[in-house]
């Protein structure tokens, strides 16, 4: 419906940019509507022949009861969002992705690889994004990424997937997903984490 921010903003790539989007649409939608009413009484109230509407009890319950009313559907859907976003719905493969100063490692079963960030002065790769090792992970996948760091606190967040989780020592953070489209999905260290923070890319690639 309120589709006018794609192209600032990103387009869901996976199931938690779902619900990102889904909640994002619900709130604006509200949002306007409060402005409407908001609209409405305030020339309700500076109109001398309805003035009589700020001496009606019946209308102070309301403006008391509608508030309310308001805020209970917002605290509905963003529980909603959280707990879906912390939901698995059946993985097919996972991996562990470790944070360290200042890269990420990749594991799966007994197999581990490091991701480090490629030389920039290389100029057929993307600045700051581009890493030595991907991720692949076939489209149309459930799957899980266990996520968490050998040294500091780290965190790994891709923005055009709408996704952020925290790379904790010694925790163990999940995070699955699912996408729906064929590409490069670029992830970065959201947490700062030592002199190299803003070094340590991470990609993960969708393909058939
Ligand atoms: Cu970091």
């Amino acid at each position: 419906m309120l589709n006018f921010y794609r192209d600032i903003w990103f387009e869901p790539t996976n199931i938690m940019g779902e619900v990102l989007e889904m909640y994002y649409n619900m709130i604006m939608m509200y949002l306007i509507f409060i402005f409407f009413i908001l609209f409405f009484l305030f020339y309700f109230l500076f109109n001398f022949w309805t003035s009589k509407v700020i001496i009606s009890h019946m209308m102070e319950f309301l403006f008391f009861l509608f508030p309310i009313f308001l805020l209970s559907l917002f605290l509905f859907f963003s529980m909603k969002a959280l707990y879906i976003t912390e939901k698995l719905f059946g993985e097919m493969y996972s991996f562990k992705l470790t944070g360290n100063q200042w890269y990420w490692s990749i594991e799966m079963k007994n197999n581990m690889i490091n991701s480090y960030i490629m030389n920039s002065d290389l100029n057929y790769n993307l600045r700051n994004i581009d890493t030595s090792n991907h991720l692949f992970i076939p489209i149309y996948t459930p799957t899980l990424i266990m996520i968490s760091s050998q040294d500091v606190i780290h965190s790994v967040g891709f923005p055009d997937g709408g996704l952020k989780v925290d790379a904790i020592p010694g925790r163990l953070n999940t995070l699955e997903m699912m996408s729906y489209h064929i590409g490069t999905l670029n992830g970065f260290c959201t947490e700062l984490c030592g002199p190299l923070h803003a070094f340590m890319p991470f990609q993960i690639e969708f393909v058939i």
